[in-house]
């Protein structure tokens, strides 16, 4: 049985909304000229980062997250070779990136510390910045993509929630700057928030990328740690998600599978409507 102690660390992220996990220990906790770092020990979820009091993976449920944010768009894609992550500093989405044949992946993260703290608080993921194929930039997403360097088969927008500085991560201008930044045939996915308490974020991400791409979709992944246990990927592609499907997956995927692959893009009733 799992032993639990007196002591809850506490998220809100929506005024309506709380997630409470239990823990053992703090490990590590600094404020940055970005944000807060916090590193929880706990005995069910293991180690937990959060970013200004927001849980942003555990070691159990973040496959969850990682494993669809990556390998949807580099299945749907015919030869990803150059990879870009904007966020993405703990390297949960690096790591599985480089389960595929890329050349080079890039990772876009302006906190250095979230890159040196999380490498050391989370070897489960094995430091995925010292594989050879990738390469770490400590700058501003958006600085970087008006870059004449950013030209990428696949980009996907591992941030933080539209709060505070992330806000302009979701706006026309930087889904604009992401497509603009695609070779041909390349694919956009972004982090899309939960499809029943974020209906007019994601309506509004969508309208944007139906002005941008001919085959924008919405799919979606089970993260019990995530408010509403759930959260959702807006793709972005001139190219069917579709053409994914029947490729080899990647063999270390733990949540990802064939049938996890189209369950993901079926959507309720009330979401279609919403979107479509
Ligand atoms: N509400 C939490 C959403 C967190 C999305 N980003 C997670 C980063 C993990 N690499």
């Amino acid at each position: 049985m799992t032993e639990t102690t007196n002591q809850w660390i506490t998220e809100q992220l929506h005024p309506f909304y709380r997630t409470g996990l239990n823990y053992t220990e703090i490990l590590h906790e600094e404020q940055t000229p970005y944000q807060h770092i916090q590193v929880i020990q706990t005995e069910f979820f293991g180690r937990v980062l959060l970013l200004d009091g927001i849980i942003q993976l555990t070691e159990l449920d973040n496959m969850g997250y990682h494993e669809m944010m990556t390998h949807v768009p580099l299945l749907a894609h015919d030869n990803p070779k150059r990879v870009l992550i904007v966020g993405g500093g703990d390297g949960g989405a690096l790591r599985q990136v480089l389960y595929h044949p890329v050349e080079e992946a890039v990772l876009c993260e302006i906190d250095q510390r979230v890159v040196d703290v999380c490498i050391e608080f989370f070897p489960c993921f094995n430091n995925p910045f010292k594989d050879s194929r990738a390469k770490l930039v400590v700058q501003d997403a958006f600085e970087y993509l008006k870059s004449p360097d950013a030209k990428f088969d696949v980009i996907m927008s591992d941030t933080t929630d539209p709060r505070g500085a992330a806000e302009k991560l979701f706006t026309d201008t930087f889904y604009e700057l992401m497509v603009s930044a695609l070779n041909p045939n390349g694919v956009v996915v972004t982090q899309c928030e939960q499809m029943y308490f974020d209906k007019k974020l994601i309506q509004r991400m969508m309208n944007i990328a139906k002005k941008l791409v001919q085959k924008p979709a919405y799919y979606y992944t089970l993260v019990p740690t995530y408010p509403g246990g759930e959260i959702g990927f807006l793709y972005m592609s001139n190219s069917d998600w579709r053409k994914g499907i029947g490729k080899p997956y990647p063999k270390e995927a733990r949540y990802f599978n064939p049938e996890i692959h189209v369950a993901a893009f079926a959507l309720p009733q009330f979401l279609k409507e919403l979107l479509f």
